[in-house]
């Protein structure tokens, strides 16, 4: 990792000076340019219609006189009304709800040992992505952080053509087979009969077709686990899933399963926060991501995969063609050999983030597929699902999903073309001897020439028949408070099912993984299991699946909150705010109210002016509020600290807003920190007080960081200090 750091560093600046000339994004941006793209903001453009005809009046229809009727003849009202009647085109059938990036991929390591994609071996590209992060079950509207599988969905635009990793925030998958998704996707979407529930899996229809599918057990217990409530886009892993394939110069197949691991770490939200925010901020996943690349905080994900010799395929006891099981990092571990940054939002949403069509098949020479079932399945069923979304093959000449290498062929026509094709040949051969088939030097796309053959069969290899080693693994790999927050879940989603049959089903399914598990979601439920594990749990861990194994430490674009109100201590809040900033935190102001709010010395010299050409950011006689208590709520934010001010302070004392921020703060594991006067708001507030410092003595227990004194500027370098050594324990 450090090592990996290093190379960063030093190739970091050579990328800038290559950015120019190098394919990058600024190559994708040049083809965005000499396409459609508009700047319908500038200044000076004229009204027009579809066909260029100059308008001079919008806000009526043509009429037969001030009070007849509609006249047919005008076409720019049929334009203005026909185009909104069309704007919409079908929703993903799944993965519905998404946000999408721009970015660039850097190699740092060539692979050409394993491939000959020059996108994995050629360490001086830049290769241009857009990348679209989803939920899964929920439709476009609705909320961001329901618990939900999220899809990692990377369009890699490289000189060879277009490649598109599909990935998911989780390594493995409900189902072996692909014949079996249209019905796990109809068991977890909203029920038939009435369209509810809207973006959750709590319901008898999902946990009805999951109870009867044993080989769905691996995944729900990583549905059930913090994985699906992620803090943010930022800070969750991708994996491929699916094991794909790397072929080299000399036709050398290794099978390969990606990775992403974000730079910033795997953090999760809690379960009442995430519903909470559900209602306060159905976009917070989507804004989090919008705001971070606004500011210039770009996302980064490293990028790894785990290699298998052709040789090794059957050296585990699980098929590697079956992705319901993963490949312990332990037993094969992660190359981390590239790191992906998202720098640019999309200019429109419908236009780039609705209209990216990723497919699994979209490939490039040096990578393949192996006989994984769900891929091979999946290789067929994007395209067919853009087909639907489109209304026909042209969804490759979108801008969004245009390759930015030159091709040809005698594909032709269809809805929508926009390519025009000179010239009198549109088939092969032909007299032109054009577009000639690829040759060697070309680097087509090579299959690779397995061997295959066998009797056609419905049936399932040995090893796909085991379900449940690797759900025990998980179990087992999970810290004390990862099993806590697993068992409530299960808990919760089970405890919303009706059928109590689906729900015993459930349960003694849960027994095959590890009898205390199954114990405590039955006692969460009232349902009586056998007191003796039929099944003994085999003891294995990954430590890689844990949450706690991750990045922690770093501060960097975490939100944290001021509360103030009329009367707080501007030194004390400039001083610390300073702090929390120079730490690469982001800062908000709350007050009782938006608008300006006033220091004590504004407050003691109501009639001193303050000076002219005061910045906000420094000034001590008042500072305006990003949000009240009452547009925000401390589920937004990561921390929250309460400076000094006796009237500020006995203000937030009256305001029952402030305490529900402190309370829901605590109860959501937040880093609270308050100095001098701020500590007697939160003495008042459900925080055990022996967790709160009234002396000078800076405190820090279980994220709540006090000093009940505070004289000097040294203090809030040690207050902020233990804040973030807080953060980082959380
Ligand atoms: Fe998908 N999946 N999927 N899927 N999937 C779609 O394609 C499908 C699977 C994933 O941001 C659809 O364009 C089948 C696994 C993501 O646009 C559809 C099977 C994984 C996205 C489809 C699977 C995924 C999709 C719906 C079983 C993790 C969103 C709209 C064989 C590796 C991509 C669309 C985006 C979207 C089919 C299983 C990830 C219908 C048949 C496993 C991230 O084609």
């Amino acid at each position: 990792m450090t090592d990996l750091v290093n190379r960063l560093a030093a190739t970091k600046d050579k990328l800038a000076e290559d950015s120019a000339t190098k394919p990058g994004s600024s190559k994708k941006d040049q083809i965005l340019e000499q396409e459609n793209r508009t700047q319908d903001q500038e200044p000076g453009h004229v009204l027009a219609t579809p066909t260029g005809v100059k308008i001079d009046h919008t806000d009526d229809t043509l009429k037969a006189g001030e009070r007849g009727p509609t006249l047919m003849e005008d076409f720019h009202f049929r334009y203005s009304i026909t185009q909104f009647d069309h704007e919409r085109i079908p929703e993903r059938v799944v993965h519905a709800r998404g946000s999408g990036a721009h970015g660039y991929f850097e190699l740092f390591e060539s692979q050409a040992e394993f491939t000959s994609a020059k996108v994995l071996n050629d360490t001086s590209r830049k290769t241009p992505v857009f990348v679209r992060f989803s939920t899964v079950q929920g439709s476009r509207g609705s909320a961001d952080t329901v618990r939900d599988v999220r899809g990692f969905a990377v369009k890699f635009y490289t000189d060879e053509g277009n490649w598109d990793l599909v990935g998911n925030n989780i390594p493995v998958f409900f189902i072996q087979d692909a014949i079996k998704f249209p019905d796990l996707v109809h068991s977890l979407k909203p029920e038939p009969h009435n369209e509810i529930p809207q973006g959750q899996t709590a319901h008898d229809n999902f946990w009805d077709f999951a109870s009867l599918m044993p080989e769905s057990t691996h995944m729900l217990m990583w549905i059930l686990s913090d994985r699906t409530i992620p803090r943010s886009y930022r800070m969750m892993q991708g994996f491929g899933v699916n094991t794909y394939i790397l072929i080299n110069e000399k036709m050398e197949r290794h099978f390969v399963k990606f990775h992403w691991k974000p730079v910033l770490g795997t953090h999760s939200l809690v379960w009442d926060e995430a519903q909470k925010l559900g209602g306060q901020d159905p976009d917070y996943h989507r804004r989090d991501l919008w705001e971070a690349i606004e500011s210039g905080n770009y996302p980064q994900y490293d990028f790894g995969i785990q290699i298998v010799a052709e040789k090794d395929e059957h050296n585990f006891d699980f098929d590697l063609l079956d992705c319901t099981k993963l490949i312990p990092e332990e037993q094969v571990p992660v190359r981390w050999i590239g790191r992906m940054t998202l720098d640019r939002n999309p200019d429109n949403f419908f236009a780039e983030t609705e209209q990216v069509a990723f497919c699994t098949q979209h490939v490039v020479p040096g990578i393949g597929f192996s006989n994984d079932p769900m891929l091979q399945g999946r290789n067929f069923s994007y395209l067919d699902t853009q087909l639907n979304r489109f209304n026909g093959p042209n969804f490759n000449e979108v801008p969004i999903n245009k390759p930015i290498c030159p091709f040809f062929n005698n594909l032709r026509d269809g809805f929508n073309r926009q390519r025009i094709n000179k010239g009198k040949v549109n088939y092969w051969p032909n007299r032109y001897v054009n577009p000639r088939p690829a040759a060697e030097e070309d680097h087509p796309y090579m299959h690779f020439p397995e061997k295959t053959e066998g009797l056609k069969t419905r049936l399932r290899a040995p090893k796909f028949k085991e379900h449940y080693k690797q759900a025990t693994m998980f179990w087992n790999s999970m810290s004390d408070v990862e099993k806590d927050h697993l068992v409530a879940a299960a808990r919760f989603e089970l405890g919303r099912v009706d059928d109590l049959r689906i729900q015993t089903r459930q349960v003694e399914n849960f027994l095959n993984v590890d009898h205390e598990f199954a114990k405590r979601v039955a006692d969460g439920l009232g349902i009586k299991i056998p007191s003796e594990a039929a099944v003994q749990n085999h003891g294995r861990q990954s430590p890689a699946l844990s949450q706690l194994n991750t990045v922690f430490g770093s501060p960097a674009t975490r939100k944290v909150a001021f509360i103030v109100a009329d009367g707080y201590d501007s030194t004390q809040l400039l001083e610390l705010r300073g702090a929390v900033k120079a730490a690469g935190a982001m800062t908000f102001i709350i007050g009782p109210r938006r608008g300006k709010i006033k220091s004590s010395k504004q407050m003691e010299n109501p009639e001193e002016e303050e000076p002219e050409g005061t910045s906000p950011e420094t000034s001590d006689y008042g500072i305006y509020a990003d949000f009240s208590l009452f547009t925000a709520k401390s589920t937004l934010f990561d921390a929250i600290i309460v400076p000094g001010g006796a009237q500020s302070i006995n203000t937030l004392k009256n305001n029952g807003e402030a305490f529900q921020w402190i309370n829901e703060a605590y109860k959501h594991f937040k880093t609270i920190g308050a100095v001098s006067d701020g500590v007697a708001l939160l003495r008042e507030s459900a925080i055990p007080p022996s967790l709160i410092s009234i002396d000078e003595a800076i405190t820090s227990e279980k994220g709540v960081v006090t000093a009940g004194v505070y004289s000097a500027s040294k203090e809030s370098e040690s207050i902020v200090g233990s804040a973030i050594e807080a953060v980082k324990s959380v």
